[in-house]
């Protein structure tokens, strides 16, 4: 175990060099949380991966037309939030979220998870993981939390995204988010992310 990190720590020290290697392991760092204050509304959830989560209630999750503070990943700042959120159930019986008046995120319900409905939704379970990481604020496999009493909070860790982190020493991207591939000034180098995260 010791030997098998040392390994993947060398790797990583032999790659200094490469353009925005270490830029990346802090990106794919960032990645692996989200925290984001501010809000009104009644809400409160937990959840251990999209597969089993509670929660109950609305909200609004930033003041003044949606606009939060906080972070979502590798996305800091303001206007990070949908403007409106509502969710109910208990997963894996059944549970959903809206977000923006959009079904985002779902258990055992007939519906699509995509962002828009798609023409003959079906009963869902196991939801797209390329469509939860494309419309979704939150992560397939998120472990954290939401309290909303007037004042929100919400906040997450995300251990896919933080395996990504670990094997970028190894030069692995898990995650398909490190653009270091792509020739500096290619239009992908810098938005690619920032892209696939949506709204
Ligand atoms: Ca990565």
């Amino acid at each position: 175990m010791r030997a098998g990190a040392g390994l993947v720590l060398a790797a990583g020290l032999l790659l200094p060099g490469c353009a925005g290697y270490w830029e990346h392991r802090g990106l794919d760092l960032m990645d692996s949380w989200r925290f984001r204050v501010l809000g009104v509304g009644f809400h409160a959830s937990v959840r251990a991966t999209h597969f089993l989560q509670a929660g109950l209630g609305m909200g609004i999750p930033g003041l003044m037309e949606g606009n939060g503070i906080g972070m979502v990943g590798r996305q800091v700042g303001l206007r990070l939030n949908p403007t409106f959120i509502a969710e109910a159930g208990l997963a894996p019986l059944a549970h959903v979220r809206t977000a923006d008046g959009t079904v985002r995120g779902i258990v055992l319900g007939r519906t699509s998870f995509y962002e828009h409905a798609m023409p003959e939704p079906s009963w869902t379970f196991a939801p797209s993981p390329i469509a939860y990481r494309r419309v979704y604020d939150r992560g397939l496999f998120e472990v954290g939390g939401s309290l909303y009493w007037i004042l929100g909070l919400d906040f997450g860790f995300d251990p896919l995204e933080f395996a990504d982190f670990i094997l970028g020493f190894a030069t692995l991207d898990i995650m398909s988010d490190d653009p270091s591939r792509l020739p500096e000034d290619h239009p992908q180098s810098r938005d690619h992310h920032e892209q696939d995260r949506g709204p």
